[in-house]
């Protein structure tokens, strides 16, 4: 499981939890390798707060906090990711060394970001908000927070695509505490996999904000002071596990909640199903009303690059999947009601989408992930996924190559 722990750097004034206490560059540094130290995999370099009325600064002020630092951190070997909003600041940060935009804007806010991305071939952040963090103005009202934001989060991919920026080279955030209330925050993280089922890999925020304190009880002798917000994230983080990444400001309490997770979840892989109460209980569930339904879209072509050579990963060549899925249609089927059942349109775009990401060497290892994104979709039980890969690199005639892995909801990642 290799979810980064990007550690929250603000060198600023007046951040949401940690305001002035890295502002000084010195200060900042030696924060940062305490950081990598704990477990970070990246910095996240911010010089402007996001906090709901804080004072907006100038680009030229900002990139004066945030590129010495970003330079001295990447000619250590630290990997950085700039937090702004300005297109001019992320290509100076790119150029000083950041390998990571991580826009809260989603590439709204400033109309060269998505250009500027394209062009330096950055990682990119998109965040889910609606709008500079206005006190005065509530702009959280949703009909349904998880299909909103995941439209939203859609349309902000698709005009990054359109600029130039590879898909593989996009990572969502559905923005927790950004025009959000406590109760959707959680809403949004109940049902992640919603949002995952996009395709693009998440990038999950939650450490140290309000609906972390909205939640918790508190009183005058149990203050939700920093370690317990600390330990409420990094108890977010051990669900999380398996995202692309957590933003935290305590790397060390996510880190090990992230690795804990890995090894209750590497032991749930070893652990044989010939426990003949199981067997007892799976039979009953089929005999049960368990359905034979099934989804099945076959010879979706998608040109990619993964292989074990280097010229089929700078060429490329065409992969084709099937997957047929396992889903209960039958309420779709009575009701008429796409709702009910898996759009197979929306399931061929997230395909698309997690093929056409980073390059693998194996197709078994793209097999598994075309996997975890069918199995994303709440409604669906087992995928069986096949990857095709018929220009392989074989020295003879033959008409096909494939891997084909079937996974049940509940199989350890
Ligand atoms: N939250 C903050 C700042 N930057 N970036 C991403 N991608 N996701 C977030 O949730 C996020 C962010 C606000 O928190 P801070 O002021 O404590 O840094």
């Amino acid at each position: 499981m290799n979810t980064n722990i990007m550690g929250v750097l603000n060198v600023t004034p007046d951040s949401f939890s940690d305001g002035g206490k890295y502002f000084n560059p010195e200060t900042a540094l030696a924060h940062a390798r305490e950081l990598v130290s704990q477990g970070a995999t990246i910095i996240d370099v911010g010089g402007e707060s996001t906090r709901p009325g804080a004072d907006r600064v100038h680009p030229d002020e900002e990139q004066s906090r945030v590129l010495p630092v970003i330079a001295a951190l990447t000619a250590e070997g630290i990997a950085v990711s700039i937090d702004t909003v300005n297109a001019s600041t992320a290509k100076l940060a790119v150029a000083a060394g950041a390998s990571v935009i991580n826009d809260v804007s989603g590439g709204t806010a400033d109309p060269e970001m998505l250009r500027v991305a394209a062009e330096t071939g950055a990682t990119l952040v998109l965040m889910h908000w609606r709008g500079i963090p206005d006190p005065q103005h509530n702009k959280s009202g949703y009909h349904d927070v998880v299909s909103e934001v995941r439209a939203e989060l859609a349309a902000l991919a698709g005009s990054a695509i359109a600029a130039g920026v590879q898909p593989d080279k996009i990572i969502l955030d559905p923005g927790l505490g950004f025009d959000k209330t406590a109760a959707q925050g959680w809403q949004l993280l109940g049902q992640i996999d919603q949002i995952a089922s996009l395709g693009y890999p998440l990038l999950i925020g939650i450490s140290r904000k309000r609906m972390l304190r909205e939640t918790l009880p508190e009183s005058a002798s149990d203050p939700l002071d920093l370690a317990r917000l600390d330990g409420a994230t990094a108890t977010v983080s051990a669900f999380m596990a398996g995202v692309w990444g957590v933003r935290v400001h305590a790397v060390r309490a996510s880190a090990d909640a992230i690795a804990i997770a890995a090894a209750l979840q590497t032991g749930a892989a070893k652990t044989p199903v010939s426990n003949s109460t199981e067997a007892v209980a799976s039979a009953a569930t089929q005999s049960d009303g368990f359905t034979q339904d099934r989804i099945t879209l076959t010879g979706l072509e998608v040109f990619a690059h993964h292989g074990v050579f280097d010229f089929e990963r700078e060429q490329g060549q065409s992969f084709f999947i099937d997957a047929d899925i396992s889903v209960d249609l039958r309420a779709a089927a009575a009701g008429d009601e796409l709702a009910a059942t898996v759009h197979y349109g929306e399931l061929a775009d997230a395909i698309l989408a997690a093929v056409k990401r980073d390059p693998v060497d194996l197709i078994e290892t793209l097999a598994e992930r075309v996997a975890q994104v069918a199995l994303s979709y709440a409604a669906v039980r087992e995928a069986r996924i096949t990857v095709h890969k018929p220009d392989a690199p074989i020295d003879a005639k033959f008409a096909d190559v494939s891997v084909t892995i079937v996974r049940r909801r509940g199989d350890a990642r």
